[in-house]
């Protein structure tokens, strides 16, 4: 698979490289992490990176403005992305050619050659091995590159706390850390919290509920606007109250203006079919889904506490 993936890449002369919305560093750090792969191994190549700009994380990269006409001729890769739905720029249908790198179950195999392997961590730790196996190809890993798909496994695995952190994992990783980055300048980047987020979170502690065993916060449009916190941001805070004792899941529920995104995390129940049944879907343990009302939200709960017991 990774040779067919270095293929395509030679025959292009100009590659794009999507990844899903509301990027998470994971999702940044594969795109351009990748983008960088393939820029130092072929420094002539026109490699782009497209998408909306994420400010919390601005500090991995930028994104590029593209042409339309030059997907004409282009190769398109998209990273971290499980259906096209939730891709960032849609032009995506005006490649020649697509390739799909995820590490997500294969809900929507789309494109031309599709690389989904849900036993990676990440879809950075898929572009680490890209790499090891691209070294006699002439791939080179500069430290730059290094960081950024070291972001996107740090993201994923929560620090290598969740349980998708395998020896694998801790391998590929030790080859980045290798390149001598700034590990600590990058950590008091992605975790500088600021004040309103720290008000958020202690707010969110007070407020959860248990059902149970099951976690529960309900976060309305009202005190997003109390706290002055995007829906994206308040995303951050869904493992807040996660280590709490006897929680088996745990549910945040985030109103936005005409839908409540829902995040489902589990520490051994199975809830991506919970998510599957409201308009969402993602990992056995961590899934993501949108309902239309606190009803329907009441009966995420209650499924929830279905299959906790
Ligand atoms: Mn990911």
């Amino acid at each position: 698979m990774i040779k067919e993936i270095q293929e395509q890449i030679r025959q292009y002369d100009t590659i794009i490289v999507h990844r899903h919305e509301r990027p998470d560093p994971d999702a940044l750090g594969s795109q351009l992490g990748l983008v960088k792969l393939i820029k130092e191994r072929y420094p002539d190549k026109h490699i782009l990176a497209v998408g909306e700009n994420e400010p919390s994380l601005a500090f991995l990269g930028m994104m590029d403005k593209v042409d339309d006409k030059l997907y004409n001729d282009a190769l398109v890769i998209v990273c971290d992305t499980a259906n096209t739905a939730r891709i960032d720029d849609k032009r995506i249908n005006q490649a020649k050619y697509v390739i799909k790198i995820d590490h997500h179950p294969n809900e929507e195999p789309y494109g031309d050659l599709v690389w989904v392997d849900t036993a990676f961590s990440s879809t950075s730790e898929m572009i680490v091995e890209f790499y090891i196996q691209g070294q006699e190809e002439g791939y080179t890993l500069s430290s730059d590159a290094a960081l950024l798909l070291y972001a996107g496994i740090v993201g994923d695995t929560g620090r290598f706390l969740y349980n998708n952190t395998t020896a694998g994992t801790h391998r590929r990783t030790a080859i980045l850390v290798e390149q001598g980055f700034n590990q600590t300048e990058f950590y008091t980047k992605l975790h500088k919290k600021d004040l309103k987020m720290s008000r958020l979170q202690g707010y969110v502690l007070q407020n959860f509920t248990i059902v149970e065993g099951v976690g529960v916060m309900r976060l309305t449009r009202e005190d997003l606007e109390k706290f002055s916190v995007t829906s994206n941001e308040s995303s951050q805070l869904v493992n807040a109250f996660s280590d709490v004792e006897g929680l088996r899941t745990w549910v945040f529920f985030v109103e936005e203006q005409d839908q409540i995104r829902v995040r489902l995390r589990s520490k051994g129940p199975v809830i991506n079919g919970i998510a599957a049944e409201h308009n969402g879907g993602g990992h056995p343990m961590a899934s993501g889904a949108t309902v239309y009302s606190w009803e329907e939200a009441d009966e995420v709960v209650a499924k929830l506490v279905a299959v906790s017991k």
